[in-house]
């Protein structure tokens, strides 16, 4: 494979797993992984957790301040429950469950597409 082909190819991946390139309606239907066009809570942790394992780059099992880049630093303030810097994963699955409970306005404990695009990973 061609330099500029793999560098491509690399790029498609890692935006893939790592972020969306599509519109929110692909974000969503890639969310909802049982086609029910809702996401549940499980499909929401799911996506959390994704994020957590790319952004961890130095695979230590937490997301350090450089890893908190950009719009991740709203999600560092209001996840590092125990203020050292780090963001783990358990304390980010705490966050997401909260995320999505302030998400679900109107408690079904679905978020429909109108409610996910709220999110739309702006603070992740
Ligand atoms: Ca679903
Ligand atoms: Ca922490
Ligand atoms: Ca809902």
């Amino acid at each position: 494979m061609s330099k500029p082909r793999f560098l491509l190819s690399t790029l498609f991946v890692a935006t893939l797993f790592c972020g969306p390139l599509w519109g929110q309606s692909s974000a969503f239907d890639r969310a909802d992984v049982n086609d029910d066009a809702r996401v549940d809570r499980d499909e929401f942790g799911r996506i959390i957790i994704d994020r957590f394992d790319c952004r961890d780059q130095n695979n230590d099992g937490a997301w350090s301040l450089p890893e908190c880049r950009g719009p991740g630093r709203v999600t560092l303030d209001a996840a590092d429950t125990n203020n050292d810097n780090t963001i783990s994963r358990d304390e980010l699955t705490d966050w997401g469950d909260r995320r999505f409970d302030s998400l679900d306005r109107n408690r079904d404990g679905h978020l429909g597409i109108q409610e996910y695009r709220e999110w739309g990973l702006s603070d992740m």
